[in-house]
């Protein structure tokens, strides 16, 4: 029987239960399940399919154990902001409502009546986005304040996944900073933005940082699956985990999946006034440092598209396809607000390109060129911005998750970007969380230690400006 750890990496486009285990300092990694991630509608709300996902969990681990691996750790890792809220038995009262769903329309100008923005900013740290957990729960206070009352434990959706498998509640911390409610200072949270909100404190539980085991599984699992690992919290929050397995600290690095998380790591939060126009955000690390990072709005456009085609093209017939249109120019914003989720993602391009007057999309090639040229072109003012804030100039670009195989935007990326770009691991978030766990468990001895192992584990391709180089 092989020895391994487990990270379960749920994206918002999909997830996996993959095992790691270490041989002569090499991490070998095999993906032993993988799944769809949708958001459906429930009573009217767009939400996650939370208990499916927990079944597809133990649908991994049984198959783990099935394949004669013996689990020493399993660590959960998702998306962030999304929450739900547990009774006094530990209930859950909640749906898992997705981010995307409207119920946060307007709710952010509501909050910044009680809660200066600038304040906001300077005690969190977080960017504005109308999904921000903040946001959310006032949402929720105002359309259902008999939830928020019955409410005794409030878990972002990692901590309650942890909770299913092992019956321990913990706030993880670095998941916990993207609510926008964590004082960037103290890194707990913050009690005078609980009371102008009248929020109640109570349901928080104080923020536990990565790399601790949180005990072992619950017993009837031990049963099922005759293993007794551990759950050990790696950064819950993907991004924490992914940015854990970049290749270098001297580099901006891009985790490229449903969204583009574009920044650089750094000791202390910046929460300058720039930082605040330019909308960056302070995310708290699984290594003691902070993600100073702009959220792009990411590959979900191509995710959108290759839905409303039917899944009739993969993504890399997409990327094929943007080759072969060379001549089609036109640009979006990407972040205007209009593609979080619109009715059709084909229409809202359409409408853009109408409206700045630029030629409009038809053919499916087209559409893809412009998804990709106008994320490239935000990647590349992102780094302007980074440099222009941080008055630091950084050569290179690390891109990992899945949108690092997308050979299409490398190119054009190194291209405009002038910096040479390095691609991979394109399973960070996974690997990240493998080795916040091994070093819990003294596998590995320290995050330093972890880079060497994954340079020496993951082929990485690099690109300059004049294409690709091996
Ligand atoms: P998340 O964790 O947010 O669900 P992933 O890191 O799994 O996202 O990345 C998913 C994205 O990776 C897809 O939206 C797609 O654009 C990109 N991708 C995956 N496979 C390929 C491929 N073979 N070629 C190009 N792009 C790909
Ligand atoms: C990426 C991510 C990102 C958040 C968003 C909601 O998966 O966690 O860091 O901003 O989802």
């Amino acid at each position: 029987m092989q020895k391994c750890n487990v990270a379960v990496d749920i994206g918002a486009s999909s997830g996996r239960v993959i095992v790691g285990y270490l041989i002569d300092e090499h991490l070998y990694l095999e993906e032993i399940h993988r799944f769809d991630n949708d958001m459906l509608e429930k009573k009217g709300q767009l939400c996650w399919d939370i208990d499916r996902l927990f079944q597809e969990i133990k649908t991994g681990i049984t198959l783990t154990v099935k394949a004669n691996f013996q689990p020493i750790s399993i660590g959960v890792d998702t998306w962030a902001v999304d929450f739900v809220l547990l009774d006094k038995d530990k209930n859950r009262i909640t749906e898992a409502v997705c981010y995307r769903d409207h119920r946060t329309d307007g709710i952010m100008e509501q909050v910044h009546t009680k809660v200066d923005k600038k304040t906001l900013y300077t005690q969190t740290g977080i960017q504005f986005q109308p999904f921000n957990t903040i946001y959310q729960l006032v949402a929720l206070q105002n359309q259902h304040p008999e939830l928020i009352e019955k409410a005794h434990y409030f878990l972002m959706i990692p901590d309650y996944l942890h909770y299913l498998l092992t019956g321990t509640i913990t706030n993880e911390y670095t998941n916990a900073t993207t609510t926008q409610l964590v004082n960037a200072s103290t890194q707990r949270w913050d009690q005078s933005l609980l009371q102008q909100l009248e929020l109640p404190s109570h349901i928080f539980s104080e923020p536990s940082k990565p790399m601790q085991s949180i005990g072992l599984l619950k017993q009837s699992l031990q049963e099922e699956w005759q293993c007794q690992a551990q759950v050990i919290l790696p950064g819950t929050h993907d991004t924490a985990s992914a940015v854990l397995a970049t290749l270098a600290d001297d580099t901006i690095f891009i985790s490229s999946g449903t969204w583009s998380l574009m920044g650089v790591e750094h000791d202390q939060p910046i929460t300058t006034d720039e930082a605040l126009t330019y909308n960056f955000t302070n995310e708290g690390g699984a290594n003691e440092r902070i993600r100073f990072l702009k959220n792009i709005m990411g590959l979900w456009m191509i995710q959108e598209l290759k839905r409303e085609y039917n899944d009739r093209y993969s993504f890399s017939d997409f990327v094929e396809l943007a080759f072969q249109e060379n001549a089609f120019t036109s640009v979006i914003n990407v972040n205007d607000q209009r593609f979080l989720k619109p009715e059709c993602m084909q229409v809202a391009i359409q409408q853009y390109c109408q409206e700045t007057k630029q030629l409009i999309p038809q053919t499916v090639g087209q559409f893809a060129k412009c998804i990709f040229d106008s994320l490239v072109e935000s990647y590349s003012q992102t780094a302007k911005e980074i440099e222009k804030i941080t008055g630091k100039r950084y050569n290179a670009i690390n891109i990992i998750g899945g949108g690092s195989k997308n050979r299409y935007m490398n190119e054009k990326l190194a291209e405009k970007s002038g910096k040479t770009l390095y691609t991979g691991p394109d399973e960070a978030t996974a690997i990240g969380n493998l080795v916040a766990q091994m070093i819990t468990t003294g596998q590995i001895a320290s995050i330093e230690e972890s880079k060497n192992i994954i340079n020496k584990s993951f082929a990485s391709q690099k690109f300059e400006r004049r294409g690709e180089k091996a």
